[in-house]
């Protein structure tokens, strides 16, 4: 640690926070882990381990009150977030909070309601996406219009499995919530309407879940957006986006690295899981949001706003799973506040 590191207070010692835990710790320069916040006394001993010199407390009115901290990262599950972001907030202290900013409009605009009475945003939402490589090039290729306007976005959204823990709805909250954030920030317009049409059920599937889903997102510039969310396919861990454009298409997202061909049959390696998928864009993610702490800017990234945005989005594509329809969300426009 130099004096001049960033003490983060990382809160919740999950499966999220460990990774945090470990990425601050052994590869994020400029930060260092000062507290873990974790009610779980082992989780928290046990996350202790891979950030030498911090404490541990039960709560993060505990941290703050003793000065453990420069900048909060929250990675509890998203029903917490609201009661750790306000008391941060107050303490003015920057927050990366992982998605989604919290679970429903009303908790995410009672946390705009409180930034706003800051001189600035403080709060930078944990959309990884926006820092894969792939996705900033297809980003750029849509705005450079190089193959014309974008009009579609195919999107596959497979997991090879879920926890127990994982619900119907989450399908929407907890996964397409990521295709909420990064389509209308790859083709530059709100979502509009959202519709969910059930496939023929997977036999593989939990019992207490129907899917894949396909789900139609309309955006409010006319690009029309299908992703199949698929949470049993067994074998690996695949996100992957065809743009469809006027001049060509494009694709991330495909199997990359060593091929191999053997006993008549062909291999390349796929993930198991986000946190090897997505691992060089939570890099960028946490060194850019430290970084951005360091010059005093705060956050470099998707704010509290776009996570309000996805919060309306996450409610009308559950009411569209739960009683099927289209399912509008009103526009509204962003505050300059939020620009
Ligand atoms: C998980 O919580 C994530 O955020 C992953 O990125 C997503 O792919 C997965 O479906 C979610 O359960």
């Amino acid at each position: 640690m130099t004096q001049n590191d960033i003490r983060v207070a990382v809160v919740g010692a999950g499966m999220m926070g460990a990774d945090h835990i470990s990425r601050i710790t052994d590869r994020i320069s400029g930060a260092v882990v000062s507290a873990i916040v974790e009610p779980d006394a082992a989780r928290a001993e046990a996350a202790a381990a891979h950030a030498p010199g911090a404490q541990t407390f039960a709560s993060i009115e505990d941290a703050i009150e003793v000065g453990a901290a420069d900048a909060v990262l929250i990675a509890t599950p998203g029903q917490f977030h609201e009661p750790v972001i306000m008391p941060a907030l107050d303490a003015r202290l920057p927050i990366l909070c992982e998605k989604p900013l919290t679970q429903e409009p009303e908790s995410s605009r009672r946390v705009l309601d409180a930034e706003q009475k800051l001189d600035r945003p403080y709060i930078q939402v944990g959309f990884m996406r926006r820092f894969d490589r792939e996705y900033d090039q297809l980003r750029d290729l849509v705005t450079s219009k190089d193959a014309g306007e974008l009009v579609m976005l195919r999107c596959v959204h497979r997991n090879p499995n879920v926890p127990d823990a994982y619900h119907q709805d989450m399908l929407i909250t907890d996964s397409v919530v990521h295709e909420f954030d990064v389509a209308p920030w790859l083709a530059g317009s709100d979502v509009k309407t959202v519709e969910v049409k059930f496939p023929r059920r997977n036999s593989l599937s939990p019992e207490r879940l129907r899917e894949p889903i396909l789900v139609i997102i309309e955006l409010e510039n006319g690009v029309l957006v299908d992703v199949e969310m698929n949470v049993s396919i067994q074998f690996g861990y695949q996100v992957a986006t065809e743009a469809v454009f006027e001049k060509g298409t494009a694709r991330i997202g495909q199997p990359n690295g060593l091929q191999r061909w053997q006993d008549e049959r062909v291999f390349q390696r796929e993930h198991a899981s986000f946190t090897t998928r997505f691992a060089d864009a939570y890099d960028s993610e946490i060194q850019r949001w430290i970084d951005a702490v360091r010059r005093g800017d705060l956050i470099d990234g998707p704010n509290a706003w776009d996570g309000y945005k996805v919060a309306l989005a996450c409610e009308a594509g559950v009411k569209a799973l739960r009683e099927g329809g289209i399912v509008e969300i009103p526009h509204e426009e962003r505050p300059a506040f939020y620009a």
